[in-house]
């Protein structure tokens, strides 16, 4: 106890130290020349420094520098997913005072002494985002005894002008409200169990954020992935400013002036996320750990018997032959291939749980196939001094894989074979910080070497990047070995680019209040962050949790890309009928509910994998205009149309509700409402307030079991009619489990709906793309005239009109 005191004082002061530091550093510039090539100049300084801008797109552009010397030739990123940016229209003006480039959307203006550059909006040269100081590195090594690691190279910042008015989004995973305007942050990936809000850093590293003044909105991608540091505006009125400790300074501006375009850029650069199997939108359970064979039976006949959806359930580290991962513990699971086809009768898929640590045999007799097959192949991370690097993990003294090595994460993923060939439906990668129980700092890595392309960099520069590279081996194994499936892993840490390859789960959280208020800013910064596909343990992690707090949990999570009930070795149960009757009847209402909107949670995670905008928002991401949205994080929408507001404390039945302006439908009642107000709504523990946008179209699908129980059919398109009797809805429909998606098999439908001299009448456009769903029959209702609906309807092929009387 007295050591982490100690560390958190240690670290708390290096905090504000740096804070303070920032300014004293060495400044780049002046500018004294300029070159430039078909899509980037480069300006060199008269501190023989050189700044490098890339046009990629008309609204994004990257700034390098390089300090006290040129520009290195090897420019390489494993978040970066597209390099070939066909070159946008651009002009380059010189004056006496000023190089500016123009795209048709940015204006960036760079001031030749001191070196400032300025972001403008090129059509009404509006300003955006401006240099505070010139970009600034710590030549005297002024920040070397605040550093974690001296020896990770030079720090270097960037300083930005704070807005009156800035708000400050994304970053990720944190343990923080919505807005983070004047709060600070470091990105070191870290093994946090039972965090709470402002413990920082926790397990992941997306170094990207959104600046929003006035509606108009940028991002900043600091693709750095030693140590960093954020700082909007904590310690001074005049700067936000970001920083590593070694690496280069190098960030990539984005211009809006929406978010949402700004989400889809970010997803262009890093990766969109693919569209896992439409099962991992069921519901799953998870536990540390169900064992043996025969008790994960018992979980899922447990569901079956009380007539409650599931789609998934996890096998946790006890499964594995004495953590020994790629192996089944023969006495728990003597046939694992037996367990996964008896429980694929009952719907039910198997994820297992795969940590980075691979046991080191403790007698040099000892056969383990991974260790052994690693060790001769020279897989395994080293110390500089050409040691094996042994950290202590699960299997006690392990070794990782340098995953650096393309051969290796080939290797890492063909391992997985035992897996596919047992039946096992998807990988949950855990402890992959790297967390190593010797030392959760990670000073007791320091020294460990990865190729890195051949730069042969140490733990400083990898450690934020290993969960990722880890999940891409995972994932590309994945598709190797199952090429008609499309991957499904789950990961803990992550750095920038982590949607590529894997979804992810918010750690270990507590089974308390304050925890649950969290699921909230977190999911919704997660997704402004290029993460769509998130979700917490249903319930909390750690403790004692109790009925109500169940409840009030599923209320968030149902509607949560992930929704699984997961919970420590040692806390209390909280299955879903754990806490009796009462509870288990409202949690069935929350998951039969998640079920029946599946084809509405589908069609708005198709988006997110094709626009890069999350299916679970704040609500600023669809009304940017609304200020009163900015820091509003106790409620959240799921696409455009839904907006939910969870209680998010014990015993309240009534809350406040913000509704932005527009009208909306009460989900329950039907009753209408006009936005632009607060509303004060029941909400006993039953009821969630939720509301439709009017002018809306809802697809509700019938009750299932799991995925795939039967054909979704009938599929019922809610009506909720706007003010002018308007009402739009987009329908997305695959085979929910192969790639085919991605080279044209899906049908996307879009439906209008007007009013008509009498009843209402449902323009469907013409069939998108050219998987073919086959006959099924379509129900309509409007929400605003009950006696309308029709049933019983299929929707052709080609554009048609059906009437509603
Ligand atoms: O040191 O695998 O966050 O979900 O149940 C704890 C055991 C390791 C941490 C994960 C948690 C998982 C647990 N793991």
């Amino acid at each position: 106890m007295t050591r982490l005191l100690i560390l958190i004082v240690i670290l708390a002061t290096a905090a504000t130290a740096l804070a303070q530091d920032i300014t004293s550093l060495e400044k780049i510039g002046p500018v004294t020349s300029l070159t430039k090539t078909t899509n980037s100049i480069t300006i060199t300084c008269n501190d023989a420094s050189q700044v490098q801008l890339t046009i990629l797109a008309p609204d994004l552009v990257r700034v390098r520098a390089s300090f006290t010397k040129p520009i290195p030739t090897k420019d390489h990123s494993w978040a970066i997913n597209k390099t070939d940016w066909p070159t946008p229209r651009w002009n380059l003006t010189e004056t006496p005072n000023q190089i500016t480039l123009t795209t048709d959307e940015l204006e960036v203006v760079i001031h030749r002494s001191p070196l400032l550059i300025d972001f403008r909006d090129a059509r009404t040269h509006q300003l955006l985002n401006a240099d505070e100081q010139p970009m600034s590195y710590d030549a005297k090594g002024l920040l070397a005894n605040i550093m974690f690691d001296p020896e990770a190279g030079m720090f270097v910042a960037a300083s930005k002008k704070l807005g009156f008015d800035e708000h400050f989004y994304g970053l990720g995973e944190k343990a923080a409200r919505l807005d983070k305007r004047r709060s600070a942050f470091s990105n070191w990936n870290s093994d946090t169990p039972g965090y709470s809000e402002g413990k920082d850093p926790i397990y992941q590293t997306i170094p990207f954020y959104i600046g929003l003044q006035h509606g108009i909105a940028y991002g900043i991608f600091f693709d750095n992935s030693f140590r960093s540091y954020f700082n909007f505006g904590q310690s001074s009125q005049q700067r936000a400013w970001f920083g590593a400790e070694g690496g280069e300074l190098n960030y990539y501006f984005f211009y809006g002036p929406s978010i949402k375009k700004i989400l889809g850029r970010y997803a262009d650069l890093t990766g969109h996320m693919p569209l896992p199997p439409l099962w991992a939108l069921g519901n799953q359970q998870s536990r540390w750990s169900y064992y043996p064979d025969t008790m994960v039976e018992e979980v899922v006949s447990e569901y079956r018997k009380r007539d409650l959806p599931l789609d998934v359930v996890y096998l946790d580290i006890d499964y594995m032959n004495g953590y020994r991962v790629f192996t089944f513990n023969k006495e728990r699971f003597p046939d694992p291939k037996a367990l996964t086809d008896k429980l694929a009768r009952q719907g039910v898929k198997v994820v297992t749980i795969v940590d980075p640590g691979i046991k080191h045999p403790q007698d040099k007799n000892e056969r383990y196939h991974a260790f052994d097959q690693g060790l001769e192949k020279n897989f395994f991370q080293h110390r500089r001094n050409g040691d094996l690097f042994v950290p202590r993990v699960w299997p006690g003294e392990s070794v990782f894989v340098d995953y650096t090595l393309p051969e290796a994460r080939q290797w890492w993923g063909d391992l997985h074979r035992v897996y596919t060939d047992n039946g096992i439906a998807g990988i949950w990668n855990d402890m992959n910080e790297p967390s190593d129980f010797v030392d959760q700092t990670g000073k007791n890595q320091l020294d460990v070497v990865s190729y890195d392309e051949g730069e042969k960099t140490t733990h400083a520069k990898n450690r934020n990047t290993f969960a990722l590279l880890m999940a891409r081996g995972t994932y590309e194994g994945l598709e190797r070995l199952r090429p008609d499936r499309r991957p499904y892993v789950i990961t803990r840490a992550a750095y920038a680019g982590i949607q590529r390859y894997a979804t992810m789960w918010t750690g270990d959280t507590n089974s308390t209040w304050d925890s649950l208020a969290l699921n909230i800013p977190m999911f919704t910064s997660l997704g402004l962050s290029g993460e769509p596909f998130v979700g917490s343990d249903v319930g909390g992690f750690i403790g004692r949790g109790n009925g109500e707090l169940l409840v009030r949990s599923y209320q968030i999570s149902f509607l949560a890309p992930f929704c699984r009930n997961h919970k420590q070795i040692d806390g209390y149960d909280q299955e879903p009928w754990r806490f009796g009757k009462y509870y288990e009847d409202i949690i069935r209402k929350y998951l039969k509910l998640r079920y029946a909107l599946l084809p509405y949670l589908y069609t708005t995670l198709e988006e997110a994998h094709r626009s890069g905008v999350p299916l679970f928002r704040p609500l600023l991401l669809n009304y940017q205009d609304d200020p009163s949205t900015y820091n509003l994080d106790d409620q959240f929408m799921v696409g455009d149309d839904l907006l939910v507001a969870p209680i998010l404390k014990p015993d309240v039945t009534r809350r406040l509700v913000y509704l932005p302006e527009g009208s909306w439908y009460d989900y329950w009642t039907d009753k209408k409402y006009t936005g632009g107000t607060m509303i004060n709504v029941d909400a006993p523990l039953d009821v969630v307030p939720m509301f439709v946008r009017a002018g809306a179209m809802i697809s509700v699908g019938p009750s299932l079991n799991y995925v795939g129980e039967r054909t979704q059919e009938p599929i019922t398109f809610n009506i909720y009619p706007n003010e002018k009797g308007e009402a739009t809805g987009t329908l997305y429909e695959d085979d929910g489990l192969s790639p085919a998606y991605k080279s044209g098999a899906f049908r996307r439908t879009k439906l209008n709906v007007r009013r008509a001299s009498r009843g209402f009448v449902v323009s469907v456009g013409a069939a998108e793309g050219a998987y073919n769903p086959g006959a099924r029959k379509f129900n309509f209702a409007v929400k605003s005239s009950p006696r309308i609906s029709v049933t019983g309807m299929t929707l052709d092929n080609g554009p048609h009109e059906i009437q509603l009387r």
